[in-house]
């Protein structure tokens, strides 16, 4: 019997694509998985909540709540995404422990976190590492790294440099490398009076950070537009980061898909970076309105990023691919497998276009040509490579996701009351 998988493979052939190279190209690109969707960004070592100009909204029940609840979470939806994956972890996940006690966040070590290597590294997970600046005391005025006062500034400073120190351990401790990658929410609610002062400040705190060199930590700095409650003015803007990335080797420029204005395209921006520098890390989000931080879907801005990383010159290697999404209105563990899987299905989607003919076309000026084919290429059957990659990773295929999510959910939701 012919297969639906064989059907497909012929048809893609037919245009010069080899299905199989595809999904094995795939299959090796990591995606690093946000471990924030499973508890709202609550994290382990603070009471406060969330602050800084984001927001987890919804009350879905059964939230992780310990280092035991979300490694088993992470683990249940992780084993319903194909590919290769690494945790991204922020500093306020920090295991705290009889033997290893609460500290601040200026006092980090790599031992507060050694639980999480040794958890991956027994899963084939890699790790990305960020300092968490945002709902914390020391927050003065939702300023952090460009605060007008220097006990602050120095408390960031110092939080930021033991977060660089355990990137490089952690980096060590999986024979890896570990991107490390700085936002702060710093901005002004309304009208700035002195927009250089601070934009000042955090260029000195980020050269004081970066004063010490890792050979195993790739250093990146996350521009935004805008937050909740900072709506006239961002610090840390695209232009900022850009420049300081640019002079500053070694330290890159990330995109989140949700920290421009709602028409810019960020697809669009990642040819141009691509040019200067050797990594571009990215944020891949669904900002509805605003950076909302909705669950990635296989829609258009996503495919159209998808597109530019898997057929830039060496974009596949250059580009690290990090989701950050987190709605907690909706199951914790679907909205993790949904959206990663989301992302690997575009990234799939991407590599199965038949992106040489259509630069071909676009050189030799045959626009028509090339409209005639990116519309066709758009209905082949994409599904049913799609199947036979989850089914080759051991991973069940869209129809089969939700039953195990809800299977997991009425295994775990009556200990989480
Ligand atoms: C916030 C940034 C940032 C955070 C995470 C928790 O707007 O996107 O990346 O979402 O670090
Ligand atoms: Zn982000």
């Amino acid at each position: 019997m012919t297969t639906m998988y064989e059907l497909a493979k012929e048809e893609y052939a037919a245009l010069g694509i080899d299905t199989e190279a595809v999904m094995a190209k795939l299959a090796g690109k990591p995606i690093s998985v946000h471990c924030w969707q499973g508890d709202d960004v609550l994290g382990f070592d603070q009471e406060g909540g969330l602050s800084g100009g984001i927001q987890a909204t919804g009350n879905y029940p059964g939230r992780a709540r310990t280092f035991e609840e979300l490694t088993t979470d992470f683990e249940a939806a992780m084993a319903l995404v194909p590919g290769a994956k690494r945790i991204n972890l922020h500093a306020s996940y920090a295991v705290f422990t009889d033997e290893n006690p609460w500290v601040d966040r200026d006092a980090l070590e790599y031992k507060h976190f050694e639980p999480w290597v040794a958890w991956a590294k027994a899963r084939g997970f890699g790790i990305d590492f960020n300092p968490t600046i945002f709902g914390h005391p020391m927050m003065n005025n939702e300023l952090s790294l460009s605060s007008p006062d220097a006990a602050t500034r120095d408390f960031w400073i110092r939080h930021c440099k033991a977060c660089r120190k355990i990137s490089q351990q952690i980096a060590e401790a999986l024979d890896d490398e570990t991107l490390c990658n700085i936002w702060i929410p710093d901005g002004l609610k309304d009208v700035p009076a002195d927009r250089y002062g601070l934009r000042e400040r955090l260029r000195d705190s980020l050269d004081a950070i970066y004063a010490e060199k890792y050979d195993r930590v790739i250093d990146s700095c996350e521009s935004k537009v805008f937050g909740i409650g900072l709506e006239s003015m961002t610090v840390g803007s695209n232009e900022f980061y850009l420049a300081y990335a640019a002079t500053h080797p070694g330290v890159y420029d990330l995109l989140d898909l949700g920290h421009f204005h709602p028409t810019e395209n960020v697809a669009d921006k990642l040819s141009a970076l691509l040019l200067f520098f050797d990594k571009v890390p990215l944020h891949v989000t669904r900002p509805i309105r605003w950076d909302s931080d909705h669950v990635v879907l296989f829609d258009d801005p996503v495919k159209e990023m998808a597109m530019e990383v898997a057929h830039c010159p060496g974009a596949w290697e250059k580009v690290i691919i990090g989701l950050d999404f987190f709605d907690a209105s909706i199951n914790r563990v679907g909205a993790w497998a949904i959206g990663t899987r989301a992302m690997e299905k575009s990234l799939l989607y991407a590599l199965l276009q038949p992106a040489a003919q259509l630069k071909e076309m676009q050189d030799t000026y045959r626009f028509t040509e090339k409209m005639a084919l990116s519309e066709q290429a758009k209905s082949m059957p994409f599904g049913a490579v799609w199947d036979e990659y989850c089914r080759r990773e051991g991973c069940p295929t869209d129809g089969e996701v939700y039953p195990l999510v809800a299977a997991y959910e009425a295994k775990i939701l009556p200990t989480r009351q």
